[in-house]
């Protein structure tokens, strides 16, 4: 269960045990059994989706760092995040999970994964073991594309996926082919974002169940945040002036899309339902909320 403290008009998020330590138990017990870790991250948002949770977790085991929704993040800002990580020599790709036509992209992380996995390879050469499997598990935080990711690889929906976070609640594994197994895990948050604006962030990228957040709260965070670091964006989406409070911003839209309660009022909330959702789905253009 997740709390949301407002105190101070803040977004404060903690979580007491429950689903989430779960999955750490899981991700804890089974890596053991995989070679290379898939550790997805939101290209939006490549350090604040980062788990600081999995250093430890993922005991020293190789890693490739996907930025997935890269469609969804401006292009000049992955490369510069890409060139980032791989100056700390992470192997990392942006990754668009929903792009079946992506050959090009699937056939580098089947290299890179494979790259990583050469330690075990020579190992069990050495050993004699003819076994050339890889295993594979993929973790990250909740809707990150995680189980999309796995069905691009192989090429048809085997893991179930949705537009929500908390989807997939167990472990799965998924044979890809001959030499590539991949095991699915339920996504998994830290025990407190004490950072608000990191709260923020994930909230409207959607990483957060929406019973926890305020979204007409969030969606005001998120009218300021694009008039401040992508000014003409809500301009152009809704033809309203941005330059005014978030609210009236909020209330012109409500009044576009003909969001009324029954009295005639504006419905502020699902404005801002509506709001978020655009956002999400990159109706607002392409935005990378970490700056480099
Ligand atoms: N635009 C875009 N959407 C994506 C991408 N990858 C996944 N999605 C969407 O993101 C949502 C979440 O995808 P899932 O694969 O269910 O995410 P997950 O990480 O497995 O989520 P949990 O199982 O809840 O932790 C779905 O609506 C996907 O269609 C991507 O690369 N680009
Ligand atoms: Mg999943």
């Amino acid at each position: 269960m997740y709390q949301i403290d407002l105190s101070g008009g803040f977004l404060v998020i903690n979580w007491f045990p429950g689903h989430m330590t779960k999955t750490e138990k899981l991700i804890k017990e089974n890596i053991k059994w995989v070679d290379v870790v898939l550790e997805l991250v939101d290209a939006r948002l490549p350090v604040s989706s980062k788990n600081p949770l999995l250093q430890e977790v993922l005991e020293e085991k190789p890693v490739v760092l996907v930025l997935n929704k890269a469609d969804l993040a401006e292009r000049k800002e992955t490369q510069k995040w890409l060139n980032f990580y791989r100056e700390q020599s992470y192997a990392v790709i942006a990754f668009n999970a929903l792009q079946n036509k992506g050959q090009g992209a699937k056939k580098k992380l089947y290299v890179l994964a494979r790259k990583q996995a050469q330690a075990e390879l020579c190992r069990r050469q050495k050993k004699g073991i003819k076994n050339q499997v890889i295993r594979l598990m993929t973790v990250g935080i909740p809707n990150v594309g995680k189980s999309t990711l796995i069905n691009n690889l192989k090429g048809r929906g085997v893991a179930t996926t949705g537009n929500k976070p908390g989807v997939t609640k167990g472990k799965q594994w998924i044979r890809i082919d001959n030499d590539l197994e991949l095991l699915d895990m339920p996504g998994i948050l830290w025990p407190k974002i004490a950072d608000p604006i990191i709260g923020y962030k994930l909230a409207v990228t959607g990483a957060i169940k929406e019973e926890i957040y305020d979204s007409l709260q969030l969606a005001l965070w998120l009218l300021d945040w694009l008039k401040q670091n992508k000014p003409g964006r809500i301009r152009q989406r809704y033809q309203v002036a941005e330059e005014q409070e978030a609210v009236c911003v909020l209330e012109t839209l409500c009044q576009k899309r003909g969001v009324l309660k029954r009295g005639g009022d504006f419905d502020l909330e699902q404005g801002a339902n509506i709001l978020l959702a655009e956002f999400r789905s990159g109706k607002l253009g392409r935005v990378t909320l970490d700056v480099y």
